[in-house]
């Protein structure tokens, strides 16, 4: 039997990937070519959703809806930790599938399933509790959650199953019911989370439909949508907000970054170096808290700027499924391009110093070496642009509150960090940094209980804990006269 990993020696995995449509398997006429980045071929199909089948898909949603909004927190919570442990059982399948068509290298898609397996779990360990508001003998006023109804989640490529993991537990263990759709360039690996939760799950209760940005753009403007959770672009974002606007569907977007790492003068260089450029380099750049500017003071500047070059020279670049591999391949020819563009800009700027890297590798696929830009203006495209991709611009800079400026002079602010051993220094520069998180010598992470979003362009609304659950439900005011005595 064919599996959803295994691939012939022309590395083509013949596994026919479905939809999830109303908990079975669905195909479509029409497929299109799934990309193995590390060699720039195709090496599966992905079918092709018709509107027909979104339709189908939407509609069984709805009618699942009001059996799984009855069920108590704890029923859905112990459908979600089932779901977990099935996850966990088909994570080393589901890793092998990550790493062939999106290129993180296995250790990495590895951890990506052990999140995905956590978030499921933890985000249904979550306890929402209706408020008291006003009790005051006159009236007794309170607050309740209450699900929305058909959650449309749309999910990118850098991370597509751990995304989507996020979306899947919030919107279903707030009591809605569900229709994801997944990256086009990274769509097999949720098509196939779709399949192992269909003995899982209740019927139409989570659907999974394969397809290009049509999909996307037909779930925003569908009357039977009553959410969007996006993940994705700004530009992309906006036009989301601006087709669910139809029917005024609530909307959470968690949108890209420009995440700026401070360096105080009191900085542990060498640790400091390798947590930054670990946090830059990760997943190839793609990631939307990844650090994408770095701010040393100038007496540390040469220094710094030498431990990052080591840093990169030594970082282990090939394909995901090579021993030891520390950096994958860019995901797609797209952004591929779009990194090499800025790249050329960079080389461009007077002044510029690229002190390591900067060339595509020898080989086929979309690979470029871990690169590191000194001396450059923060006008350029690599400062101010999310460049989502391999390459670190290090500026310097004399004073501190002219830094904190610089880093906030950007239309973003997903994450931040400022590295210190001074802590209590350091909280108080975080709190003047526009970011929705800023760590304090540390930068990635997310956690299924603490609320993750950005300011300014990078997001509206906050996933994750409390918070997050919430933006899944609606609040319901009662409103009960206290009787006379
Ligand atoms: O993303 P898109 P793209 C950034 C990164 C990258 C850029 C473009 O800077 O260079 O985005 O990537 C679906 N209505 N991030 O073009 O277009 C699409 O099918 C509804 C940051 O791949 O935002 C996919 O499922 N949906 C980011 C999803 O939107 C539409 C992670 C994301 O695609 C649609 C990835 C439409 N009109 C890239 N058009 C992060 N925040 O982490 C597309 N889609």
């Amino acid at each position: 039997m064919t599996t959803a990993t295994q691939a012939d020696a022309a590395g083509r995995v013949n596994y026919e990937f479905t939809h999830t449509i109303n908990g079975k398997a669905e195909t479509s006429k029409t497929s299109f070519d799934v990309i193995n980045p590390a060699t720039a071929t195709a090496f599966a199909q992905c079918p092709d959703a018709t509107k027909i089948q979104l339709n189908r898909a939407v509609a069984s949603a709805r009618r699942a809806f009001p059996g799984w909004a009855k069920k108590s927190f704890e029923d859905r919570r112990a459908y979600l930790h089932k779901f977990a442990e099935a996850v966990r059982e088909r994570s080393e399948e589901l890793a092998a599938l990550i790493t062939r068509e999106q290129g993180k290298p296995l250790s990495n898609a590895l951890r990506e399933m052990a999140g995905t397996a956590n978030s499921l779990e933890q985000m249904a360990n979550i306890e929402l509790k209706d408020e008291v508001l006003r009790d005051d003998g006159k009236n007794r006023i309170s607050m309740h959650f209450r699900p929305m109804g058909v959650v449309g989640a749309i999910t990118p490529w850098n991370v597509p199953v751990g995304l989507a993991s996020h979306k899947i537990a919030q919107a279903l263990y707030a009591g809605n019911t569900l229709v994801l759709k997944p990256s086009p360039y990274t769509p097999l690996s949720t098509l196939l989370l779709g399949e192992i939760s269909r003995d899982i799950l209740p019927r139409g209760v989570f659907n999974v439909v394969g397809g290009g940005n049509a999909v996307g753009q037909w779930l925003t403007k569908h009357q039977g949508i009553d959410k969007i959770s996006f993940t994705g672009s700004v530009a992309t974002g906006k036009r989301v907000m601006e087709s669910s606007s139809g029917t005024l569907k609530r909307v959470t977007l968690e949108l890209g970054g420009n995440d700026p790492a401070i360096m105080l003068d009191d900085v542990d260089i060498a640790g400091a170096t390798a947590k930054i450029f670990n946090g830059a380099f990760g997943n190839c750049g793609q990631i939307c808290m990844a650090v994408k500017r770095v701010y040393v003071p100038e007496d540390l500047y040469e220094p710094v700027l030498e431990e990052f070059a080591k840093l990169a020279r030594n970082h282990r670049v090939g394909e995901g499924f090579e021993p030891d591999v520390q950096m994958g391949p860019l995901q797609n020819k797209m952004q591929y391009d779009k990194v090499l563009d800025v790249l050329e800009d960079t080389k461009k700027q007077p002044g510029v110093r690229i002190v390591a890297g900067g060339h595509p590798l020898n080989r086929p696929g979309y690979f470029l070496e871990p690169t590191i830009v000194g001396d450059i203006g923060d006008d350029t495209r690599l400062v101010t642009e999310e460049q989502f991709g391999p390459i670190l611009p290090v500026l310097k800079y004399k004073d501190l509150k002219d830094a904190v400026a610089r880093a906030n002079d950007t239309t973003m602010g997903l994450g931040a960090s400022v590295w210190t051993k001074d802590l209590e220094k350091g909280a108080k520069v975080a709190a003047q940094i526009q970011a929705g998180t800023v760590w304090i010598n540390h930068h990635v992470g997310s956690e299924p209980d603490v609320p993750f979003g950005g300011f300014k362009q990078s997001g509206l609304g906050r996933e994750h804990g409390v918070m997050g659950l919430q933006a899944y439900m609606e609040p319901q005011i009662i409103n009960v006269p206290v009787p006379a005595q």
